[in-house]
């Protein structure tokens, strides 16, 4: 058995809850036996520096340390990587990040890297550490030795271990204002996305469409209410919609659950993977928010990014949605490298036009080029942002909204920082469009954050 450490390095912006995809390899860590505690140093409420991070380590004193990195807190992992060096004997990095760079942990002072899903991954990495011997290739795994591929996508995710099982890695008042209480990161009802947007850098779930049983979901709500009297579920699948049999089932399972009567949820799905006549059951089966991705108003674009949809659609989508006594959230993105003016304004157009039927927009939405993503391939050398994730300024640090007073809140969501990163050199009249933008998704959003909050406890109709 091994004492496991698994760290969120600082994310530019916190965490209200504990990341799914570290809860998910906590608990496949612990079925195996292994003894593991989370550090969450992105957590809402907990303020602990680099330095703290490494006392907390020393008093684990773990034998294996994972670090879960995303592009936006990759620098930071690595710093603080240099400073655990002596508390364990290997630091294993994986998530977003080394998924597509795999090297690059390695090549900044990790033992090893890895790419891909990591249930099935990291227990076999950790027991063929503790083994003494030289660790075996593995599928998705990097060491400075074996330049490894992404481990294959998991096809039975009903075997998987819950999130819930490792809730007790975690401490509760980094994220519960009375330090007690158990917040649910939510969990995944399905994996991967069949679309390819160009700007989407989910290559951790990837393409390939793979989905849980109804009964295995809806046994982890029951499990999630039981233990924990969660009644308010987000799942956080890529594209909750994209195969409707499946959807239409869970919907049914749920709505038989007698426990479940009264539980809302959330989901996110592309607006074009819709089908506007399943809204109902949704609705019925508790689904109160659909979170939809349209991120433009203009059909170039749409065609440049490919998203696959066309405003129509998503407006009929969203207008349904809407219709069957849904909260809509609409995303919105800015700044694509072929937008001018007159596709910009097109999306401002789409979204006062929506306006009436939107209750909440993604904050802000400048665009980010991702690395793995086509639009970071086809742009970082012509713009100069090639590896701007390394330089720490590049992404700073944003006030924690948890503890800022409301009116600054607002302030910070009616600018994106990225604009002033100014990734593809926009022109003055681009950038002054952009900015009319954001700031005008956030004053709607404030008008109708009240209603949203309130509609998530509504239980669905009869
Ligand atoms: C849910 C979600 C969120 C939620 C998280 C809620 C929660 N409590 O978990 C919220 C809304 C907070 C969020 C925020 C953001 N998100 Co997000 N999010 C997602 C989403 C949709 C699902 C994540 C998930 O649960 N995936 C399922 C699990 C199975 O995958 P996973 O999380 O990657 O974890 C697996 C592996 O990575 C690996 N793994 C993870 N850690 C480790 C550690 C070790 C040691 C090992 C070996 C393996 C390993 O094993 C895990 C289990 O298989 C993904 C899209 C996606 N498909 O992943 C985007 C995604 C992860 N998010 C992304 C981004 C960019 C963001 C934001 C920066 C957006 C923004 N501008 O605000 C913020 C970042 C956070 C911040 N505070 O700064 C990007 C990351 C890209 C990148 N290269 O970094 C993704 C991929 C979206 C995308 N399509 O581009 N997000
Ligand atoms: S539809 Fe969403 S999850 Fe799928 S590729 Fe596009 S942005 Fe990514």
């Amino acid at each position: 058995m091994a004492r496991v450490l698994l760290i969120m390095p600082r994310l530019p912006q916190r965490l209200g809850a504990p990341y799914l995809g570290q809860q998910a390899i906590a608990a496949a860590l612990l079925a195996r036996g292994h003894e593991v505690r989370c550090l969450d140093l992105a957590a809402s409420r907990l303020e602990l520096d680099d330095r703290g991070a490494v006392a907390f380590a020393e008093a684990f004193a773990p034998d294996v340390m994972g670090l879960t990195l995303f592009t936006n807190n990759a620098a930071r992992g690595y710093a603080l990587a240099r400073q655990l060096r002596p508390v364990a004997r290997w630091i294993v990095a994986g998530g977003p990040h080394p998924t597509v760079c795999p090297g690059e942990p390695l090549a900044h002072g990790i033992d090893v890297s890895v790419a891909g899903e990591g249930e099935l991954v990291l227990p076999a990495i950790v027991d063929g550490l503790m083994s003494g011997r030289p660790l075996p290739s593995l599928p998705g795994v990097s060491t400075r030795d074996d330049a490894g591929t992404c481990a294959e996508a998991i096809a039975d995710l009903d075997g998987l271990a819950w999130p819930l099982h490792a809730y007790g890695c975690y401490d509760p008042s980094w994220y519960s204002a009375d330090g007690r209480t158990v917040v649910p990161g939510g969990l995944c009802t399905s994996r991967g996305c069949p679309a390819r947007c160009t700007f989407c850098a989910n290559y951790v779930t990837g393409r390939a469409y793979r989905f849980r049983s109804a009964a295995s979901v809806v046994a982890e709500m029951r499990a999630l209410h039981d233990q924990y009297g969660v009644m308010h579920f987000p799942f956080w699948d890529d594209a909750f919609t994209a195969l409707r049999p499946r959807q239409n089932a869970l919907c049914d399972a749920i709505l038989a659950e007698p426990s479940l009567k009264n539980a809302t949820w959330t989901c996110i799905t592309p607006g074009n993977m819709v089908k506007p006549f399943d809204l109902e059951r949704m609705r019925k089966a508790g689904c109160v928010a659909v979170n939809f991705g349209i991120e433009s108003g203009d059909l170039d674009i749409l065609r440049v990014i490919q998203k696959g949809q066309r405003p129509e659609h998503v407006r009929a989508a969203v207008q349904a949605a809407k219709q069957a006594g849904m909260t809509t959230v609409v995303n919105i993105m800015f700044g694509f490298p072929e937008e001018g003016p007159d596709s910009l304004q097109r999306t401002m157009d789409l979204m006062a036009d929506l306006a009436p039927w939107v209750d909440y927009y993604n904050n802000r939405g400048v665009l980010v080029p991702f690395p793995g993503t086509t639009i970071y391939d086809r742009w970082h050398a012509h713009y100069g942002f090639t590896g701007w994730w390394l330089d720490v300024a590049r992404v700073p640090e944003e006030p924690n909204p948890f503890t800022q007073p409301q009116d600054e809140v607002q302030r910070l969501l009616e600018i994106d920082p990225t604009l002033d990163q100014d990734f593809f050199r926009y022109s003055d009249a681009v950038r002054d469009l952009i900015a009319a933008g954001v700031r005008w998704k956030a004053r709607h959003n404030q008008a109708t954050i009240a209603r949203m909050i309130a509609s998530y406890t509504s239980p669905a109709p009869p």
